[in-house]
């Protein structure tokens, strides 16, 4: 009897992420982090023909302030796995035409009232050479969150959230993991490190899967979008928020472009 059930469980589950990976793994949009779903909902059987798509660029007005060089001797071993023993800061990545990277993009407003499988693939912040990787993320409420050290040296993780849970972490031992699930939706989650003052990474905390992170190019993709009217925000280290109204219509590929101005110093 229990053989029975859980093999029809397996055989159940197995048609769902083919599906729901076919469908939800791009509209994450976030590259090699992008999770695929591993349950049955409302983006699997989401039919096709009723949805569309956003995509846009995100670009940046002005000129950010130069990189500065952040000395990381001050811990020997950080010294010894980063070239030169320094780094630059990453406050803003601008591609050519100002195309800005590191920019969370997501779905603000629209999607109430509906609700979509949480995929079951955990997105992972790798702390090397004494830098966060990637730096900014998405993750869904509820999916495993993992921060992992592979470095030989102490990292202390620190969650700055207003809404989830905190969490305060050290890390002393290579290729230790540390697992979390955010209760709560919350844009930005700030991760620090206690030890090195110039680590920082953004967790974006979703209860839906339409958000992308950009690229250099400043692009960005939101597929699979319910026919619609959204308001779409766009969030960045340094230069605050911006958002945009797009309407959506079934089959349809909706464009929207974003721009953020640096604020004045
Ligand atoms: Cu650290």
């Amino acid at each position: 009897m229990m053989r029975s059930l859980r093999s029809a469980f397996v055989r159940a589950l197995g048609a769902a992420v083919v599906t729901a990976a076919a469908l939800a793994g791009a509209a994450c949009g976030g590259g090699a982090n992008a999770p695929a779903a591993t349950a049955a909902g409302d983006v699997a059987t989401l039919d096709p023909a009723t949805t569309g798509a956003v995509t846009g660029r995100v670009v940046l007005t002005g000129t950010p302030p130069a990189a500065q060089t952040i000395r990381v001797d001050g811990d020997k071993t950080c010294a010894t796995l980063v070239p030169g023993a320094a780094r630059k800061t990453e406050s803003y990545v601008v591609g050519d035409g100002g195309t800005l990277a590191n920019v969370f993009v997501y779905v603000k407003t629209g999607l109430e009232g509906r609700s979509f499988p949480v995929p079951s693939e955990p997105v992972v912040i790798d702390q090397q050479r004494c830098w966060y990787t990637p730096r900014v993320v998405g993750v869904r409420v509820g999916q495993p969150f993992q921060v992992l050290n592979s470095d030989p040296l102490l990292h202390n993780v620190r969650a700055e959230a207003a809404i989830n849970q905190p969490f305060n972490q050290g890390q002393p031992v290579q290729g230790v993991r540390y697992s979390h699930t955010f209760s709560t939706d919350e844009v930005m989650v700030a991760l620090r490190c206690d030890v090195h003052a110039w680590m920082n990474a953004w967790v974006g905390v979703m209860n839906h899967p339409y958000f992308a992170v950009t690229g250099a190019d400043g692009t960005f993709s939101l597929p699979n979008l319910p026919a619609g009217t959204y308001t779409v925000e766009a969030w960045h280290e340094a230069a605050g928020t911006t958002t945009g109204t797009v309407t959506v219509t079934a089959q349809g590929t909706a464009t929207l472009a974003l721009s953020f101005t640096v604020p004045a110093a």
